[in-house]
């Protein structure tokens, strides 16, 4: 006979082993996944580890032989299918699977024919460790009776278990830190977690959105609307339409803070090209105005400008509730007749977009695929922004105008390099290399907006579009308080660093001839209603929590993601009240009014994210859908 007698639990350890490689090699073959480091590789070596000594290892609780066979077969079958699932779906849409694609109605039929499409008969190797367990099964036998294992062996295994877990996480975390509450990229957390933790992962996040979801009912949304209405202004009668029917273009000036414009870095320009901006006739550039982003940092920004909501207070909200309803600046364009789109020169499932952008109603994404990063036009995240830019415009002249198309730039990322010939000043001398390269890239990213400026004067796309700039969030993180306070030539306190959260924004419209710098206190909020009003939109019935910056009535008072605020007056920061204009500690009641008022908004704009509550809201008539006796505010 061939069985010869084997250790106990060998057919578990071959199990275990056979599926770890087999994903590891998929991996390998069957995705384009980034590695830059030996660490990185390792990571990816061990991460399937974990999860599979989990489920692998609940064969140790059964008695009998053959159920424990069994439960061994199902097991490999389950991951084989997700792995596979996983490559077929890669093959198409070159992204890993998520939760709301599956939901995603309108997706079916595209996952469908194209799953179809690509598959395969060598794809039957995607199971080879179901054979070679069903193999081992066979051939393998260990001694009857001593099969089953007792409680401390079982112990013992899942002790074992959760240390190759956690020193899993350990080791993500050090390369990626917060990935867990941030979640940043698909491929990123395949990368860190492994393909079947991140489905676990995966998993929880949206059933802890869904359930959120299925306990509201819309009455919740009764008394966000009522505070919505008792702070809402009329918009600016005089900027009202004027930039009705041109092409919209919005750039995301990545990492950009407002103490690099119109300021020197040891005696060299920073921003010169904004600088001019700011003197321009058909510019008006907000120097008082802020950034509200949280973990989500540059999706957070972009879900602030298309819905005047607020980000959540933890996780990105692209990534926690991309299927919600919502009603976007582009949606609204795109019923105005707009065609709408993103351009960015990075992966599509950074920070979810491909799958958020849909439920934005954003018509087409311009991502990696969409440019030719030639020679030397990569750096540090990817694509430069002065070729990006390049290429963007030439897609403009392609789109159907009117246009609203969003530019998001990338060179001035963390952590801030760049190549020798795009150095176009010097770098700082303090004792953080992060502030030092930061003017460099900076000072990049404005010529790559002159660049972008030209270019649309070169395709004839200038006169008839606005065009709208905002800073998205900090670079400098007070990590770098002692270089900020050397280049400020003043400490940096609580109130210095929130009064460094100030972002620029433009707004360009060629042929105004009436620009200005408006010192206006105002935050990425306000964005959407500042622009649907120049736009010619009517935003009166939509639930947003911004104003029109341009109003005679919009109200100085701007609150960040994490509770600090800022007024005309007073900045709020560290639990304590400052005088803005001098920096000093003031009377706590200055700021008492607004606490609390701080936290209620930023409470109903959370309900009406996790409640998904705008999809019981009727934006034409401003009514509840759901409950027809609830009369709305107005
Ligand atoms: C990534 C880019 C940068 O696509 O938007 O993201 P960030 O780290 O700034 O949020
Ligand atoms: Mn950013």
């Amino acid at each position: 006979m061939l069985k010869k007698e084997w250790p106990k639990h060998s057919v578990l350890a071959i199990a275990i082993v056979a599926t770890w490689l087999k994903t590891y090699i998929v991996y390998k073959t069957s995705f384009s996944i980034t590695i830059d480091n030996v660490l990185q590789e390792f990571i990816l070596f061990i991460n399937p580890l974990s999860m599979l000594l989990f489920i692998y290892g609940i064969s140790l609780f059964f008695k009998s032989e053959k159920a424990k066979n069994r439960y061994l077969i199902a097991v490999a079958a389950i991951t084989s299918i997700v792995l596979y699932g996983n490559v077929a779906f890669y093959r198409f849409f070159n992204d890993f699977i998520t939760l709301p694609v599956l939901f995603q109605t309108e997706n079916f039929g595209d996952l469908g024919s194209s799953a179809a499409a690509s598959i395969f008969w060598t794809d039957l190797l995607y199971f080879a460790d179901l054979a070679i367990i069903l193999l081992a099964i066979k051939f393998i036998s260990t001694k009857a009776g001593i099969a089953a294992s007792t409680s401390v062996q079982r112990k013992a295994y899942y002790v074992l278990a959760l240390a190759v877990l956690f020193f899993n996480l350990g080791l993500a975390e050090a390369e990626r830190p917060q990935l867990l509450t941030r979640s940043f990229d698909r491929e990123m957390l395949v990368k860190n977690l492994g393909m079947y933790n991140y489905h676990l992962y995966d998993i929880y996040i949206q059933s802890k959105s869904q359930a959120q979801r299925a306990l509201a009912d819309g009455s919740e949304l009764v008394e966000a609307n009522n505070y919505v209405r008792a702070n809402q202004i009329d918009p600016s009668e005089d900027m009202k339409g004027i930039a009705e029917g041109r092409n919209l273009i919005v750039v995301t000036l990545e990492s950009l803070q407002s103490f690099t414009i119109n300021s020197e870095m040891n005696g060299q320009t920073i921003t010169p090209f904004l600088n001019s901006l700011t003197e321009d006739e058909d510019t008006i550039y907000f120097e008082n105005f802020y950034h509200q982003t949280g973990l989500g940092k540059t999706s957070d920004s972009e879900f602030l400008l298309e819905n005047s909501l607020y980000p959540l207070s933890g996780g990105a909200v692209f990534f926690t509730h991309s299927g919600n309803t919502f009603n976007s600046m582009a949606e609204s364009l795109g019923e105005n007749g707009y065609s709408t789109n993103v351009q960015h020169a990075n992966t599509k499932s950074f920070w979810n977009r491909d799958i958020m952008y849909e439920s934005m109603n954003i018509d087409k994404f311009y991502d990696i695929e969409s440019f030719e990063i030639g020679e030397g036009e990569a750096v540090n995240w990817g694509m430069k922004d002065i070729p990006f830019h390049e290429q963007s415009v030439e897609h403009m002249t392609e789109m159907q105008q009117p246009f609203y198309s969003r530019l998001l730039t990338l060179t001035n990322h963390h952590p801030f390099t760049l190549d020798e010939e795009d150095k176009l000043i010097d770098e700082y001398d303090s004792n953080s290399g992060t502030l030092n390269r930061y003017f460099q890239t900076s000072r990049y990213l404005d010529e790559s907006i002159k660049v972008l400026f030209e270019e649309l004067k070169e395709k004839g796309l200038y006169e008839n579009s606005i065009i709208v700039m905002y800073g998205d969030h900090y670079g400098i993180s007070e990590n770098h308080n002692e270089a900020m306070t050397q280049y400020l030539g003043e400490e940096v306190t609580d109130f210095t660093s929130a009064e460094l959260q100030k972002v620029p924004f433009f707004v360009h419209i060629p042929g105004y001839g009436e620009g200005y710098v408006d010192d206006e206190v105002g935050g990425q909020i306000d964005m959407r209603p500042t622009i649907m009003n120049l736009m010619g939109m009517d935003t009166s019935k939509d639930i947003q929590f911004g104003g029109d910056l341009f109003s005679e009535e919009h109200e100085e008072f701007v609150i960040f993601r994490d509770g600090r605020f800022v007024t005309d007056e007073v900045v709020y920061a560290g639990n304590v009240c400052y005088d803005k204009e001098t920096g000093e500690p003031a009377e706590q009641e200055l700021c008492a009014p607004y606490i609390e008022r701080a936290f209620t908004e930023l409470e109903y704009s959370e309900s009406i994210i996790n409640g998904d509550l705008l999809r019981f809201y009727d934006e034409e008539d401003g009514q509840l859908t759901t409950i027809p006796d609830v009369e709305l505010e107005q």
